[in-house]
């Protein structure tokens, strides 16, 4: 259904979502090499073995994108501040160029009045950190927090929100277990090592900042519902633990102080010593939760090693991506987010968005598609609102075409056209409609 902002509560923030390796071009103003750069160059890991070091050149063409937002009529800006730009080493040296990068976007955000919303982490892990075992070390708790200091020094008195890392599941089991994201790793003691030490280093990162007198402080989570693909416990089953690995795990960690059993009887003895007197810090208070929601996935059993589950086709329409469309598991998670994990916390929608083969056409590329995915997602979020529930806000992925992982520049998801030869920036008809939608009230 079309909607104008007078369908949404009085305050709620439309934004549009980015991160820095994706659109930023890593290879400008000094930033140090990070784990996707070697990832990417290692045959087989990335389509075309693309990589971020030109991505959008969002670095060279700040002024031009900062106006693309703003154009498009939205209240806030969802970006990353990777941190190898920030410490080339990812410990001791600054890196001048970058921060004063960080500064001028955040400037620029506020001259147009746009709210910034920061991202400490979205994945640019910096190389020499990658070589000491990157989130296998459990020093890397310590080396976050220190990164933290340092945007909080440079940017707090400025920023709108800050999270500290985006999608804690990608980082660790996507790119730990199942190897599809940097540092592309198979391994199970890695993988409980990792998902372990992001919490712990997200909730030093909030004591950090919370100390230095930042506020608006939160937490990103990506979420994917699981349903059973038969009717039968060992299907039901075969769901329920891949929810607590994908959902439960990180919401558990941070909203209850505890991780779910099913994911416990796997990971349990790879766990770092010591692992369950770390929950005071994992479960460190925050201001708001966001959820990143793309798709669904229906699982079955399998008898192989656990987690005993094998993912299988579902039946909905698909994205680019080939995830399955299905808005009312959004629905499902804003309410069991708001009743299960976070009672008292504002949620935010950090991103939702998708994928579509957009091509174009004299100057105009008609994404129809993507305005119905917006459209049914935020009729979601509406009918979570009208039973009670504290939604905030909702964030587009993304402004731009940009550095789909491990898929390179194939997949597109942007509201605005990015052609990867000239990096010119083309308007695609959803982000006309939203103009549109965005400027009405009634
Ligand atoms: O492009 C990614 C983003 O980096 C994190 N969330 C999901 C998006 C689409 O896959």
């Amino acid at each position: 259904m079309s909607w104008t902002r007078s369908d949404f509560p009085h305050g709620f923030q439309f934004g549009a979502a980015t991160s820095a390796y994706q659109i930023e071009g890593h290879g400008l103003g000094g930033a140090g090499l990070t784990h996707w750069d070697s990832f990417a160059a290692t045959p087989g890991n990335v389509v075309r073995a693309e990589d971020g070091r030109r991505a959008c050149e969002h670095y060279l063409r700040l002024d031009e994108d900062l106006d693309l937002i703003k154009g498009l009529g939205v209240d806030a800006y969802r970006f990353s501040t990777s941190w190898a730009r920030v410490m080339p080493e990812g410990r001791g040296a600054l890196n001048q160029q970058g921060l004063d990068f960080y500064d001028r976007l955040v400037d620029g955000l506020l001259e147009r009045d746009l709210k910034p919303a920061a991202t400490l982490y979205h994945w640019e892990m910096p190389q020499p950190l990658a070589d000491l075992g990157g989130w296998r070390n459990p020093d890397i708790t310590h080396w976050f927090a220190d990164f933290a200091q340092v945007i909080a020094d440079r940017l707090g008195d400025r920023l709108w929100s800050v999270a500290p890392i985006n999608e804690p599941w990608c980082v660790t089991w996507l790119s730990h277990f199942e190897g599809h994201h940097a540092p592309g790793l198979r391994d199970i003691r890695a993988t409980a090592r990792a998902m372990h030490h992001v919490l712990v280093a997200h909730g030093r990162a909030i004591s950090v900042m919370r100390a230095a007198g930042l506020k608006n402080l939160g937490g990103v989570f990506n979420l994917e519902w699981a349903d059973p693909a038969q009717d039968t416990a060992e299907a039901r089953a075969a769901a329920a633990r891949y929810d607590a690995i994908y959902n439960r795990f990180f919401l558990g960690g941070v909203f209850k102080g505890a991780y779910p059993s099913e994911v416990l009887e796997g990971l349990e003895p790879h766990l770092p010593k010591g692992w369950d007197g770390d929950f005071e810090t994992i479960s460190t208070p925050l201001d708001w939760v966001g959820l990143n929601f793309y798709t669904r996935k229906l699982l079955e059993h399998s008898d192989g090693p656990w987690p005993h589950y094998r993912e299988v086709e579902g039946p909905l329409p698909k994205t680019q991506m080939g995830w399955e469309i299905c808005p009312d598991a959004l629905y499902q998670f804003i309410k069991r987010t708001a009743l299960e994990y976070a009672p008292d916390l504002p949620i935010y929608i950090t991103e939702n968005g998708m994928a579509n083969a957009d091509e174009i056409h004299a100057g105009h590329v008609d994404d129809a598609p993507r305005l119905a995915y917006l459209d049914a997602h935020l009729d979601a979020c509406r009918k979570a609102i009208s039973e009670g529930v504290d939604l905030r806000g909702y964030f587009i992925w993304s402004l731009m075409d940009n550095y789909e992982w491990s898929f390179g520049y194939e997949k597109r998801f942007g509201l605005v056209h990015v052609d990867f030869e000239t990096l010119q920036r083309t308007p695609k008809a959803s982000y006309h409609a939203l103009v549109d939608r965005l400027a009405h009230s009634g």
